[in-house]
């Protein structure tokens, strides 16, 4: 179990609870590398200085990375972005009245200078975001490569086990 009072290496962040339904599948992505990670609702405009809060002492609390989810007007990955050094994994969320375009172009178009790495809408890119993650502590952690290069293996065996796809 990875959401653990052990040191987290992962901040796993969202804009809202609604946002759990798709940012669950990075918190699981990581429990599947044994990946530590804290996870919370940090909204950049319901909580803007709880964000702040977050976002200035995340690398001292030990983050190397933090992973922001949100939908809509989802700047809260851009605006974590501008106040950490960390990398910052933004997912956009699929958002009920836009499907999510306006959270991805929300996130993607950052300014030169405030990077932010974005995935694809949804679940896909609450998965990505989490094998990203752990790409990035896999090199200083031998533990984390090792999760990693397993996980690829057994996704691509489960894929030569079962060409045929009508049937499991
Ligand atoms: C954003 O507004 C959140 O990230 C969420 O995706 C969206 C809607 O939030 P709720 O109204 O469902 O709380 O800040």
């Amino acid at each position: 179990m990875s959401q653990t009072l052990l040191q987290a290496q992962v901040g796993l962040v969202m804009g809202s609870r609604s946002d759990w339904e798709t940012m669950c599948h990075a918190a699981a992505q990581l429990e599947a590398l044994d990946i530590t990670f804290e996870r919370e609702v940090v909204s950049a405009h319901r909580t803007p200085e709880r964000l702040f809060e977050y976002a200035r002492t995340a690398r001292e609390r030990g983050l190397k990375a933090i992973i922001a989810g949100a939908g809509g007007a989802a700047h809260l990955p851009g605006m974590l972005a501008s106040l950490t050094p960390l990398p910052v994994l933004g997912v956009p969320v699929q958002s009920r009245v836009l499907n999510g375009m306006d959270s991805l172009l929300s996130i993607v178009q950052m300014p030169a200078g405030v990077p932010v790495a974005t995935f694809a809408i949804g679940r896909a890119g609450a998965v990505n975001a989490a094998l990203f993650a752990a790409a990035l502590l896999a090199a200083g952690d031998a533990r984390v490569r090792e999760a990693l290069d397993a996980f690829r293996a057994a996704q691509t065996a489960r894929v030569r086990a079962h060409p045929d796809p009508a049937h499991s």
